[in-house]
């Protein structure tokens, strides 16, 4: 095993540089400009809206910390499915998956940013386990491996995440569910015991499990253009459905978004479709808030 697998499957998170070629990189930048200037123009409504921690982000505030769907064929930015299934993030992905190519199912592509007029934060939270759940369905919830792997890859300095390392495997301590059984955002998320900081330079990657307990803050004083995505191993069936069809993926089954991929990126789309079929049809929200 790598050194990369070995370290995300004891800490729950890893930090890989280099996952961005140089000329991919600032093609990246631009289009990032771009679909960002159209989120705050009002003229993207796929966003992440400040006040609204998870999914449905309704639209009651018009500042944003995110631009949902960023390979949306409407969009017309190429670098981002080209980024998406380049040949170093598959290669990152199947190692920390332990699966092959042909396993590799296409997901969420978002991007995280800085808004432009108020503090923002998301409480301590997992993505796939409700805050109130008690000590033994955390248990079961944590023992279930989900398939699938999560990454922020910055293009600015980044420091907006905040993780407890190792609590992808265990239910939290007393204290710990004190500070993260509701929605309220911590005053100092250093505060909550174990956290720490993450740290991303321009061009590192930083995968974590999404059920590792974590927050983030967002100021409008940090450019923030983080690529925020997620990739699925098929060999898990249903079991991502309700963790990636809550963010409204019907787009992507379009003609118009498989014309703009890849060969490679044709396939993982497949497996998508496929998932997308084999599963109940209902839609679910993994939290509240
Ligand atoms: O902004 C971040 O880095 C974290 C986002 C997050 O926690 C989430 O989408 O659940």
């Amino acid at each position: 095993m790598s050194n990369y697998k070995q370290k995300y499957d004891a800490d729950g998170f890893v930090i890989i540089p280099g996952l961005i070629k140089p000329e991919l990189f600032t093609e990246l930048e631009n289009a990032c400009a771009v679909v960002v200037a159209r989120t705050r123009a009002g003229d993207w409504p796929h966003r992440r809206v400040v006040g609204k921690q998870f999914p449905p982000y309704g639209d009651a505030d018009p500042d944003s910390w995110g631009v949902q769907h960023v390979m949306h064929p409407d969009l017309g930015q190429p670098a981002f499915a080209k980024y998406y299934t380049s040949p170093e993030m598959r290669a990152a992905a199947r190692e920390l998956l332990g699966c092959e190519d042909k396993h590799l199912q296409m997901e969420l592509f978002n991007l995280l940013i800085n808004p432009t007029s108020h503090e923002f934060a998301l409480s301590w939270h997992r993505d796939d386990v409700k805050a109130a759940a008690g000590e033994e369905e955390e248990r079961d919830a944590l023992s279930v491996w989900h398939y699938g792997v999560q990454w922020n890859a910055a293009l600015y300095e980044d420091s907006s995440l905040f993780v407890v390392p190792g609590s992808h495997r265990v239910p939290r301590t007393p204290v710990q569910r004190e500070q993260s059984n509701t929605t309220k955002v911590p005053e100092d998320p250093m505060a909550m015991s174990g956290a720490i900081q993450v740290s991303l330079k321009p061009g590192e990657t930083v995968f974590y499990n999404n059920n590792i307990l974590h927050c983030a803050t967002y100021s409008p004083k940090r450019k923030r253009a983080t690529l925020h995505a997620s990739m699925g191993d098929t060999r898990g069936g249903a079991t991502r459905a309700r963790n990636i069809l809550q963010h409204g993926l019907t787009w992507m089954q379009e003609v118009k978004f498989w014309g703009t991929l890849d060969d490679e990126g044709r396939k993982m789309l497949d497996r998508l479709a496929n998932m997308q079929n084999a599963s109940s049809g209902m839609l679910e929200y993994s939290l509240d808030g």
